[in-house]
């Protein structure tokens, strides 16, 4: 491949962020379409990349990336369109676009969505936790209600151009309507808008190899 890219991982929202900006920065790129709990991330040489055995996963050159949010953050500065998307100029630049990766990956990642997941859908790995459920859900409404009005500010989050918090913002809301959530009226429209992009059709046949079905059961 030209561009020496190599992207580990098919299936799952964290892994369609990767194949996202790839596709949205035209870079071709290598794929092994491994997946998530079926055996493919404990394969010694998947190990020897990610000793944490997870997905998604890049290879550019002799750099090994993981973890959705840095991978897509690392394309957007090593392969810098700032014609078509946002790529910070300054720290205060910097500090907007982190605000909302932070955000969007704790908040609405890890402490909301992941918990709903890993206890409800794969409780029988993580185990039951109702409560915990229950305060996963209303904390990512609060949280979605309470930033309601940016969402429908601008087209994107950063203003007039796409970044890679609109990959991590639009993958969070895919994932939401798949644990049944309702999206507010903003969130909601900006998630129809955003999935008008070509990138995001290209990049959800890519990763969910037109099997929409395969969504819900594997995120
Ligand atoms: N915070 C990580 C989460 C990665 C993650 O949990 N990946 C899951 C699939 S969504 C995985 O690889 N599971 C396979 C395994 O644990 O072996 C990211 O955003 O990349």
């Amino acid at each position: 491949m030209s561009n020496d890219l190599t992207l580990w991982g098919i299936g799952t929202s964290r892994t369609l962020r990767a194949h996202w900006m790839l596709i949205e920065l035209g870079l071709d790129y290598e794929l092994k379409p491994i997946g998530s709990r079926t055996g493919e991330t404990l394969s010694p040489e998947f190990l020897r990349l990610n000793p944490r055995h997870k997905i998604p996963l890049l290879q550019h050159g002799p750099l090994v990336v993981t973890e959705s949010a840095a991978i897509i953050n690392y394309l957007g500065e090593a392969f810098p369109q700032p014609d078509r998307i946002f790529v910070p100029r300054d720290a205060a630049e910097r500090a907007r676009l982190s605000e909302w990766c932070y955000f969007i990956m704790t908040e609405l990642d890890a402490t909301s969505l992941y918990i709903v997941r890993r206890h409800e859908g794969l409780k029988h790995l993580y185990g039951e936790a109702p409560a915990a459920v229950e305060a996963a859900r209303s904390y990512f409404m609060h949280n979605l209600a309470a930033m309601d009005s940016r969402l429908g500010e601008a087209p994107f989050l950063l203003g007039n151009k796409f970044s890679a918090a609109d990959i991590l913002m639009m993958t969070c809301l895919e994932w939401a309507i798949t644990c049944d959530l309702q999206l507010p009226d903003r969130a909601a429209a900006y998630r129809e808008r955003i999935a008008q992009r070509p990138a995001y059709r290209a990049a959800f046949r890519a990763n969910f190899r037109g099997d929409a079905s395969a969504r819900r059961a594997s995120i």
